[in-house]
């Protein structure tokens, strides 16, 4: 997050942090993402990049988490991958992540998986075609880099406030033109000063709406971190209500 404050698990307690372990058992971090019910976390496709859906058992969880290279286990939720269903349709042959949502499910302990406190809560999604108003203010947190370029990533969680754009204001020329699907919007500031940035993907977008606060995005992409003209791009959660709901309520007893 490029211009945010430190922020903690508290505000912003259905954060999950995504590790992915190498082949010499290291946990490297990979993405952010949101608990949406108690055993599944919505983030993005592409953070499971050729043949790693396979690869669950790669893959770990952990909820409340407020440092990355910090572990307070009185706070902490740590989860095995159960397993990684991304979008069919996504699709990077264009260059801009068409369809970039994906769904992980935790392996339970029993008969739930994550257990509700102060730091750990699901968020709701917004209810089906929910519109966003341009000019919203919405919410992005986690734990990627500060500035775009830098090596390294943050050490807390952040979060940071950016206005919904207008389609046509992100299709111009001067912004992504026809990079952007129905399946995206952008969020931005006025003076590019916020915005997501590398190691932020998968993570949330949350709008208050009516005194609610609801996942209308899913951190994607951007031209780089806090640019002129160069918004960061989120996938637009309204359009896949009927395929979350599909995957996480029939997919037990269906196939896969
Ligand atoms: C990334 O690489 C990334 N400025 C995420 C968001 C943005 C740029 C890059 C938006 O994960």
């Amino acid at each position: 997050i490029v211009g945010g404050t430190v922020s903690t698990v508290e505000a912003q307690p259905w954060i999950a942090a995504i590790f992915w372990k190498s082949k010499s058992k290291e946990r490297v971090f990979r993405c952010g993402g949101s608990l949406i019910s108690s055993c599944w976390i919505l983030t993005a496709a592409h953070c499971f990049p050729d043949g790693s859906q396979t690869k669950a058992r790669r893959f770990s969880v952990v909820l409340g988490k407020n440092a990355l290279n910090q572990t307070d286990l009185n706070v902490e939720q740590n989860f095995r991958v159960d397993k990684i269903i991304l979008h069919e349709g996504f699709d990077n042959s264009e260059g801009n992540f068409n369809n970039d949502i994906a769904l992980v499910k935790l392996k339970s302990k029993g008969s739930v998986c994550a257990e509700e406190s102060s730091s750990v809560k699901p968020v709701c999604l917004p209810p089906l075609n929910q519109s966003l108003q341009v000019g919203l203010s919405c919410e992005i947190s986690g734990y990627g880099k500060e500035k775009h370029g830098l090596w390294f990533r943050s050490q807390f969680l952040r979060e940071a406030e950016v206005q919904v754009l207008a389609d046509e204001t992100c299709r111009r020329d001067d912004h992504y033109g026809a990079l952007i699907t129905e399946n995206m919007f952008c969020a931005g500031r006025p003076d590019w000063s916020k915005d997501a940035c590398e190691g932020d993907s998968g993570g949330p977008l949350v709008c208050d709406v009516g005194g609610r606060l609801f996942l209308f995005g899913v951190i994607s992409w951007g031209d780089g971190c806090a640019q002129e003209n160069r918004p960061g791009v989120y996938t637009k959660v309204t359009n896949y209500n009927l395929w979350i709901q599909n995957h996480t309520r029939l997919a037990s007893v269906t196939a896969g």
